[in-house]
C-alpha cells in the first residue's frame, strides 16, 4: 500500500503552490500527493514537464481529484453539457499522461456537489454510463485508471454505496473504470466498512481515509483495524489517501461545509505533527493482520 494526502490540508482555497506543497508532503513521508485535476489545464507543457520532473525527483506519485461543475456534467440532460464534460475530463487525462499521473478520482460520473434539481436517477444514471464508457476509452489510451468516487446522499444521489458503484462499473464494462471508496462517505452509507471493501475487491482503485467528521485517521472512532484487515484480505496495494479538512473559510470551507475551526487554532507546526502522527497510526493499523 502507498500512502498519500490531498494537497489542500494547509489552506482553505483550492489553489496552492504545488511545488512547495510537494516538498512538504514528501518530507512528511508520504508516497502520494493528490492534486486538483482541473489545475493541470492551467499549466503549459513546459510547466507540466517541470512539475513531472520535480515530483519524480521527490519520489512522489501524483493522483488527480475532480468533482466537475454542473456546466461539465457528463450525465446532464443537455447534450452540449455532456459533451463539454467529456471534453473536460479527456483534456485532464491528456495532461495527466504528460506528468505521468495514472489515477484520476472523484465524482467523474456526474457533477459535484449536486443541487438535486433533477431527481430522475435512472435517466441520469443511464446518461452517466454512456459518457463514462466514452471516457473509459480515453483512459485506456492514456493508461489511466478512472476511480469513480462513491459519495454520501448529501452530495449526490447517483452513487452512494459500493454496491451501486459495482453495478455502474458492470454497465460501463471497461477495466480502466473502477472505484474509489472514502471512509467518511462509507460511514454514512454502508452497513459495514469491511463488507464494502470486500465487495469492491479488485475494483478498488484508491481509498480515501478520514474520520466521520473528516479529521485525520486516528483522531476519531472509525474501525481502522477492521478496515486494514479488509484491505489486507483483498490484497490491496494501491493508494490510501487522506483527505483531512480542518479549516473554515475560503472556497474549501464552503464546499466542504467546515463551519468551525476543527484544528482548534493549531499552528502550522502542530498541523504538520498531527499529519505525521496519523500516517504513523495508519501504517501501524493497516499492517496488523488480525
Ligand atoms: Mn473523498
Amino acid at each position: 500500500m502507498k500512502f498519500g494526502t490531498l494537497y489542500s490540508y494547509w489552506g482553505n482555497e483550492w489553489q496552492c503552490d504545488y511545488f512547495q506543497t510537494a516538498n512538504k508532503i514528501a518530507q512528511l513521508g508520504f508516497d502520494i500527493m493528490e492534486i486538483g485535476a482541473g489545475h493541470l489545464l492551467t499549466m503549459s507543457d513546459e510547466q507540466l514537464e517541470h512539475f513531472k520532473e520535480f515530483t519524480r525527483d521527490l519520489g512522489l506519485t501524483i493522483t488527480c481529484n475532480i468533482g466537475p461543475a454542473k456546466e461539465k456534467d457528463v450525465a446532464s440532460i443537455d447534450e452540449d453539457t455532456r459533451n463539454a464534460g467529456v471534453q473536460f475530463l479527456s483534456a485532464i487525462m491528456k495532461a495527466m499522461d504528460k506528468i505521468d499521473s495514472r489515477t484520476l478520482v472523484g465524482v467523474l460520473y456526474t457533477y459535484w456537489p449536486n443541487d438535486f434539481t433533477d431527481l430522475d436517477k435512472p435517466a441520469i444514471w443511464a446518461r452517466g454510463v454512456q459518457s463514462v464508457r466514452k471516457l473509459g476509452h480515453v483512459a485506456e489510451h492514456h493508461n489511466i485508471e478512472m476511480c469513480l468516487e462513491v459519495v454520501n446522499r448529501f452530495e449526490t444521489h447517483i452513487l452512494n454505496t459500493c454496491a451501486e458503484a459495482m453495478q455502474f462499473c458492470d454497465e460501463v464494462d471497461n477495466p480502466n473504470v473502477i472505484i474509489l471508496l472514502d471512509t467518511f462517505h462509507m460511514n454514512i452509507e454502508e452497513d459495514h466498512m469491511a463488507s464494502a471493501i470486500y465487495r469492491a475487491g479488485k475494483r478498488l482503485g484508491e481509498l480515501h481515509v478520514g474520520e466521520g467528521n473528516r479529521k485525520l485517521p486516528g483522531e476519531g472512532s472509525l474501525p481502522w483495524s477492521e478496515i486494514g484487515k479488509a484491505l489486507q484480505d483483498i490484497n490491496f496495494h494501491k493508494g490510501i489517501v487522506m483527505e483531512p479538512f480542518y479549516l473554515t473559510g475560503g472556497q474549501v470551507g464552503k464546499d466542504i461545509k467546515v463551519w468551525r475551526d476543527l484544528s482548534e487554532g493549531a499552528s502550522r507546526e502542530e498541523m504538520d505533527a498531527r499529519l505525521s502522527r496519523s500516517l504513523k497510526f495508519l501504517k501501524h493499523r493497516f499492517a496488523v493482520k488480525d
